[in-house]
């Protein structure tokens, strides 16, 4: 099949990435795509954005706006939305909670929705592929998970920069301080600004939560108020993401956070397929090699497949 190349499936616009994707949800053939893939991971085009938070925070209505920022600036944009309450009928989404609304005429914007691995939210191994070629083919990928407490960690096997949004009032940042070693965002998003005083207060929380967790880098985490209502705090909010972007180009940490990134897709996938004891076998004898991220997943699940069989 011809347009299993970027090239291929950039000729075919959004008809050959809605194909493409279909062959990674179908799981079948995985060797097939997994060269697409890592050629995907070898070509990165673009920054992905995480954005992360508990049911009704607001991120989809964000979402819309960073969409519409970015066609702004002329960039394309790409959006997973990772949905725990959908189940997947003929490839739409029951009860789709992205809610965005988006020119389908743009080919600059795609958008599609995953069905998430777990009821809290977590990330399918299909989701992270998509995302793999939606950053080698759009500028920005908005990743979109909900989640609380535990869950909210998937997000930084694939985002650059995290995004976690706090709603105003709800106790979230109480919950965050209660957390103590969670896996620290990079930028905390207080929502609804416009509600006035509780969002205020959510923000002096959080920042105080903030100031008592350890130090794992030196990137503080900023913590902003925005309103996705009336746009106040979206360009603060723009800026903060862009300087941890700028942060993370230095000193070779983009290329650090990825490669960890890409070692946890690899155990990840190998432990939904096999369980943990195939992930022991996995490191044991170095079952599927390969050095690629996608064909070690391939190879390593048609070795242990077989292994088990036999
Ligand atoms: N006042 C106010 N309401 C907002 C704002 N942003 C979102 N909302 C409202 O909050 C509700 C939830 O917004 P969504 O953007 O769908 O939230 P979400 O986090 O994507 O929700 P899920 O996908 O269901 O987890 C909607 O009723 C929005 O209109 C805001 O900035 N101010
Ligand atoms: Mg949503």
């Amino acid at each position: 099949m011809a347009e299993l190349t970027l090239d291929g499936i950039r000729t075919a616009g959004k008809a050959g990435i809605a194909r493409a994707l279909a062959l990674i949800e179908a799981r079948d053939g995985s060797l097939r795509h997994a060269d697409l893939l890592d050629e995907a991971l070898r070509s990165p085009q673009g920054r992905v954005l995480g954005l992360t938070g508990p049911p009704g925070v607001g991120k989809s209505t964000l979402t819309n706006r960073l969409i519409a920022d970015a066609r702004g600036r002329g960039q394309s944009v790409a959006v997973i939305a990772v949905d725990p309450s959908s189940r997947r009928t003929m490839g739409a989404l029951l009860g789709d909670r992205t809610r965005l609304r988006t020119d389908p005429d743009d080919e600059h914007i795609f958008v599609r929705s995953f069905a998430a691995r777990d009821r809290l939210g977590g990330l399918s191994d299909s989701a992270i592929a998509a995302t793999v070629l939606m950053r080698a083919l759009y500028d920005v990928t908005i990743v979109e998970t909900v989640g609380i407490g535990q869950s909210e960690a998937d997000i930084a096997m694939v985002a650059d920069t995290v995004v976690l949004c706090v709603q105003p009032g709800s106790g979230d940042s109480l919950q965050f301080m209660k957390a103590g070693v969670m896996e620290l965002p990079d930028v905390v998003a207080v929502t609804k600004a416009d509600l006035g005083a509780p969002a205020r207060r959510a923000q002096a929380d959080v920042e105080g939560a903030l100031s008592l967790a350890v130090e794992i880098s030196n990137w503080r985490p900023k913590v902003l108020t925005i309103s996705a209502a009336n746009g106040s705090g979206l360009d603060a909010l723009t800026t903060a993401v862009a300087g941890h972007e700028a942060w993370l180009s230095g000193e070779g940490r983009l290329q650090a956070r990825r490669r960890e990134q890409e070692a946890a897709w690899v155990a990840d996938a190998i432990r939904d397929r096999f369980g943990s004891a195939g992930l022991a076998v996995l490191r044991k004898t170095g079952e599927g090699a390969a050095t690629t991220p996608f064909r070690r997943i391939a190879e390593a699940s048609a070795a242990l497949g077989a292994r088990l069989n036999s």
